[in-house]
This record gives C-alpha cells, sequence and structure tokens, in this order.
C-alpha cells in the first residue's frame, strides 16, 4: 500500500498524487499540525477556514470511498509537524512508498526532501498540475529574456489556452483593457453583497478550537461567512459572475469606506487552497461575455488577474526561490510599525485596509498595493517584516503568491524582475481612487507642515532617499525630472517631514 500525503492547500480532487490512488488498499494522511498554523502567526479565521475546508474534504474522501488518517489540532497523539506526523502514520501502516503532491511552499519542499531518509521512507514527489503553466514552461518562457513582464507572458497563455482569442488576434482587437478600468467610485453605488455561507456544526467547532489554541493570533473569528467545500466556492465563484462580473472591470481599483468587498470575486483563497480551479473560472468568465451578460473590460480584466498574475507570481517564485526571499534591492531597513495591528493612526486610508484586514482576512488588491503596500514601500519598510505582515494577515496567502507580490510588486526588493518600476504614489491617488482623503485628519492637498498627508512628502522622500537605484529607470524619469526642478527649501522641507513623521513611529507616538 501507498501513503498519500495531501497538505492543506491541496484540497482538489483531481490531485496528482491522488491520480493513482488505490481506494482499497491506500491510506490518505491530512494533518492539522501547530508547526503549520505558526510558521507564520495566521490569522485565526484563515487558520479555521482551512481547517474546516481540511475536515470536509477528508469527509469527501471517505464519502468517496478512501481511507483517511485525518488528525485533528487538538487529537491528545498529535505530534503537531508534518515529518513527524507522516513518521507516526507510517509506522502504523509501513507502506511501499509514500506519495505526495509537490508543496507549493519552499520551505515544505526542502522538509519533504528530508523525510526519506529521516524516516526511512521511499518517497515520491508528484509535480502539481493544477497551475497553467509548469515551472519548466515558465523557465522556458523567461529564458534569453532580458526583462521579465506579465502582459507578454499572458498573452503567450492566452494563446495556448485560446482564451478571448478569435483566431490569433485578442478578443476586441486589444489585449489589455486596463485603460478602461480605473474608475472612481462614488458613495451610494449599488454593490452587490458577497457570497456568505453559514458556519456548519464542524465549521463552529473548528473557530471554538481556533480561538481557544490560537487566542493570541492576529485577526476577528466573526463574522465568518467563508465557504469551506467544493460546493460552497462554486457557489461563491457563480454569485460572483452574475452579480459583480459586469462591473469588476470599471471599479476594479476603487475602494470606499465601509466597503471592503467592491465588485471583486473574493475567490484567491478557494483557488489558492484548491477548491476552485484557475481555468473553470476563467471558462466561466469567458462564457458569461460570450452570453453577454458582462462586458470585455470585465472578463479580460478579471483573466488577466487569474491567467496573467497569478501564474506569472508562481513562475518568478519558482524560478528564483530561495534567494528571492532575502532580496532588498533599496537596503529597505525601517520596522513595520504599529498601525499595521492596531489600525491606530490618523491616516484614515490605512485606518479602513488594516480593520477590513483585521475583520475579513481580506483587501482587495488596490488597498494591499496602494494603500498599505504603497506606505511599506515609501516609508522603507524592511522586506522582511512586510512580507510576514502580508503572509500573516490574509485567508488567501501562501508564500508562493505572497512573496512575489510583496518583495517585487509592491517593495521593488528584487529590484525590477517582476515589475518594471516601482508602484510609488502620492495622496492625489488614493484620493482619486477612494472617498478615503475627505474624512482624514491630514489633508490631501497639502504638502508639507504637520497637517499634510504623509503619503505626500513620504513619495517624495522616497524618490530622494532612493535616487541613485531609481534615477536612470525609464519609467522613473517623469518624478525625476519633478525632482530635479525643486529647489533646495522644498526639498529639506520634505526631509524635515519625513524625519519628523518616522521619529513619531519610532517612539510609538500616534501618527
Ligand atoms: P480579484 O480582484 O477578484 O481577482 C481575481 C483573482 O485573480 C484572484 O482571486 C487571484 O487569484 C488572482 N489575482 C489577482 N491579482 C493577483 C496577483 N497580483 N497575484 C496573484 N494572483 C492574483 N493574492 C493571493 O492570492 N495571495 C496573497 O497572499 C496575495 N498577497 C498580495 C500581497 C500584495 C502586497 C498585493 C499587492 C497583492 C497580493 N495578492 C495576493 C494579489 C491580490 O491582491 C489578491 O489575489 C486579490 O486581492 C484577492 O481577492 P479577489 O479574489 O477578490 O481577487
Ligand atoms: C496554512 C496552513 C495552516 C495554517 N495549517 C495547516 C495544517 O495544519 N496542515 C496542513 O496540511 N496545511 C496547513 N496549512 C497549509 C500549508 O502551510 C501548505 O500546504 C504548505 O505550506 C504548502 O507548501
Ligand atoms: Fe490617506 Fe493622505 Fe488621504 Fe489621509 S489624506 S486618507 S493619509 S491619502
Amino acid at each position: 500500500m501507498n501513503l498519500i500525503f495531501i497538505l492543506g492547500d491541496q484540497l482538489s480532487k483531481g490531485l496528482s498524487s491522488l491520480a493513482s490512488a488505490n481506494k482499497t488498499e491506500d491510506v490518505i494522511l491530512m494533518c492539522e499540525v501547530h508547526a503549520e498554523a505558526t510558521a507564520v502567526k495566521h490569522h485565526k479565521k484563515k487558520i479555521a477556514f482551512l481547517f474546516s475546508a481540511m475536515r470536509h474534504f477528508a469527509d469527501e474522501l471517505t464519502q468517496d470511498g478512501y481511507t483517511v488518517r485525518y488528525v485533528k489540532i487538538d487529537d491528545p497523539l498529535n505530534t503537531q509537524s508534518f515529518g513527524t506526523e507522516l513518521e507516526r502514520a507510517a509506522k502504523t501502516y509501513t507502506p511501499e512508498c509514500v506519495l505526495i503532491t509537490e508543496p507549493s511552499e519552499h520551505r515544505v519542499r526542502q522538509l519533504v526532501k528530508t523525510w526519506g531518509d529521516l524516516y526511512g521512507l521511499t518517497l515520491e514527489q508528484i509535480p502539481d498540475d493544477r497551475f497553467l503553466c509548469s515551472p519548466s514552461d515558465f523557465q522556458e518562457w523567461a529564458a534569453g529574456r532580458k526583462q521579465f513582464r506579465m502582459e507578454y507572458f499572458y498573452r503567450t497563455l492566452r494563446r495556448k489556452y485560446d482564451v478571448l482569442m478569435v483566431g490569433d488576434q485578442p478578443e476586441g482587437g486589444a489585449w489589455n483593457y486596463d485603460k478602461d478600468n480605473r474608475s472612481p467610485a462614488k458613495n451610494g453605488l449599488d454593490i452587490p453583497k458577497p457570497y456568505m455561507s453559514v458556519p456548519d456544526t464542524i465549521t463552529q467547532e473548528v473557530m471554538a478550537i481556533v480561538e481557544d489554541k490560537f487566542a493570541d493570533h492576529f485577526g476577528d473569528m466573526l463574522p465568518f461567512h467563508y465557504a469551506v467545500t467544493r460546493q460552497g466556492a462554486l457557489a461563491a465563484l457563480d454569485n460572483f459572475i452574475e452579480t459583480r462580473l459586469a462591473n469588476f472591470g470599471t471599479y476594479q481599483d476603487a475602494m470606499l469606506s465601509g466597503e471592503p468587498w467592491m465588485f471583486h470575486s473574493h475567490i484567491s483563497l478557494y483557488l489558492n487552497c484548491g477548491l476552485l480551479d484557475p481555468l473553470e473560472c476563467i471558462r466561466k468568465a469567458e462564457l458569461a461575455y460570450h452570453a453577454g451578460a458582462a462586458p470585455l473590460n470585465s472578463v479580460e480584466g478579471f483573466i488577466r488577474q487569474i491567467l496573467g498574475w497569478r501564474e506569472y507570481v508562481k513562475g518568478i517564485y519558482d524560478m528564483k526561490m530561495p534567494t528571492y526571499r532575502t532580496e532588498n534591492h533599496l537596503g529597505a531597513s525601517r520596522a513595520l510599525p504599529s498601525f499595521y495591528w492596531s489600525g491606530q493612526t490618523q491616516m484614515n486610508c490605512i485606518k479602513h485596509c488594516v480593520s477590513e484586514t483585521r475583520e475579513n482576512a481580506y483587501a482587495h488588491h488596490i488597498q494591499r498595493l496602494m494603500v498599505l503596500g504603497n506606505f511599506a514601500l515609501i516609508a522603507g519598510l524592511h522586506p522582511d517584516e512586510v512580507n510576514d505582515w502580508y503572509h500573516l494577515v490574509y485567508a488567501d496567502a501562501y508564500e508562493w503568491v505572497e512573496l512575489p507580490n510583496v518583495s517585487g510588486m509592491v517593495l521593488f526588493a528584487d529590484g525590477g524582475v517582476l515589475a518594471s518600476k516601482p508602484y510609488a504614489a502620492s495622496g492625489a491617488y488614493i484620493n482619486r481612487m477612494s472617498n478615503y482623503c475627505g474624512a482624514c485628519s491630514y489633508k490631501v492637498s497639502v504638502k508639507n507642515g504637520p497637517k499634510a498627508c504623509p503619503f505626500n512628502y513620504l513619495y517624495w522622500n522616497f524618490m530622494i532617499e532612493n535616487q541613485e537605484a531609481l534615477s536612470t529607470n525609464p519609467r522613473m524619469a517623469m518624478p525625476y525630472r519633478t525632482l530635479s526642478k525643486m529647489d533646495d527649501i522644498k526639498r529639506s522641507a520634505i526631509t524635515s517631514d519625513a524625519a519628523r513623521f518616522f521619529k513619531k513611529i519610532e517612539t510609538n507616538e500616534t501618527v
């Protein structure tokens, strides 16, 4: 018999390690372990979501006729790590071979490599075929290119999977409709309610255990409305396609106070743990376009996130690890301010994004990128601290997707491997795309002094501090031209405002 080890982000019936499973002989091992829940101290809602999804998946496999050894977090015999749980199961079953679909995270891949010798087991790692671009196909695409750009990678996958194509040409004549996807939203916009499941007894049991065992972890457990089964995840996807996809593109970058969900899909946590398959999401959106239920700018925009960005960051991660984790191109060194945890700041945009993150283990892309991430970039926060925070707070966070987004897209710590320039912005961008500024103690129109929006002077301070590293980047030519026209008085107002702000953060004063 074989022992098939299924990890928490491998909850797919079509998983490669299950493909040749013999239901009458083989045993499936799944375990909830303390070591994983605290590798970074994950948000309580994320742990509850994943444990509940794992338990439901194990039940479904059992109903399908598999034998499942499922070890719960509060089982007194649980040794609380992947390796020791495998060892314990192997002692019980003495398998000929242990099969495991290649873990998504580099740290766990390294662990798996040690298990054969450590526990005297024959172990076979099987490639994970749930992505639309394999690591070797990505390397082939990347080979010989001086620069990687998501847009060109995305076009090869559009062609390969024949998505939104008319023959060899993109539907509508253009590959990308981003120029139509930058509308701000107004108060009173009719935003449909997101999909909401009601916690069943399994979820309720898990929620209580997590509240007890991980009480000191960040985040609110209630309200809990995430789906925890494939059926629920499909219902959430269908709800998005039917009620929000049509407006997804137009309001993709918009932020409104008290509207954490906007017109986004909220499916990343299901995709990343295996409850949804990327191609099925893409095909459903494409179908909606052909049925006339959603316009091209929305459908293309949504598909680009999954077929383009999601696959692209996975490719970069697999190609660049383990060194990607330690890169710090801009030499950023500041500690993460405490308001990333407490939300206690007068910066209204950050206050909203942190409190929604705490409540939902979710924030949408522009909140992550242009508010929380932008601040981390222009304040020069150390990549390790920022990466740990993002990995910890979001229910969809796994290192393969979190790290390239943070070190590559947000912090430019990889020196431009993933993105061609840093996404640095002053308060004007946040003001254009949200209604946060109207209710803020700071004034977005003021550039310097105690009342000025900190994003304004931190933006220019960032440009000054990183002039050597960034000014030769052609895509940064415009801001550096503007900077070159600033006189010394203006420059010193910027640097002294920034210094005053950083001093306050260091001494834990509210900013
Ligand atoms: P939608 O806006 O509805 O997009 C649809 C889907 O596209 C998402 O579900 C997701 O699977 C995919 N997608 C969109 N953007 C990206 C992207 N940049 N990279 C990869 N996939 C993308 N996404 C994660 O899944 N896990 C993370 O840990 C994560 N960390 C991030 C950290 C930062 C700093 C930034 C800027 C982005 C991060 N993202 C991450 C990407 C993106 O913000 C989330 O995928 C998205 O907000 C999830 O919400 P949604 O399902 O409503 O997405
Ligand atoms: C994220 C996570 C958490 C919090 N807990 C578990 C767990 O107890 N058991 C498990 O199998 N998986 C868990 N996961 C997901 C793993 O971290 C993820 O599968 C690996 O990092 C992939 O390499
Ligand atoms: Fe954020 Fe500045 Fe606007 Fe306040 S004024 S909400 S700090 S961008």
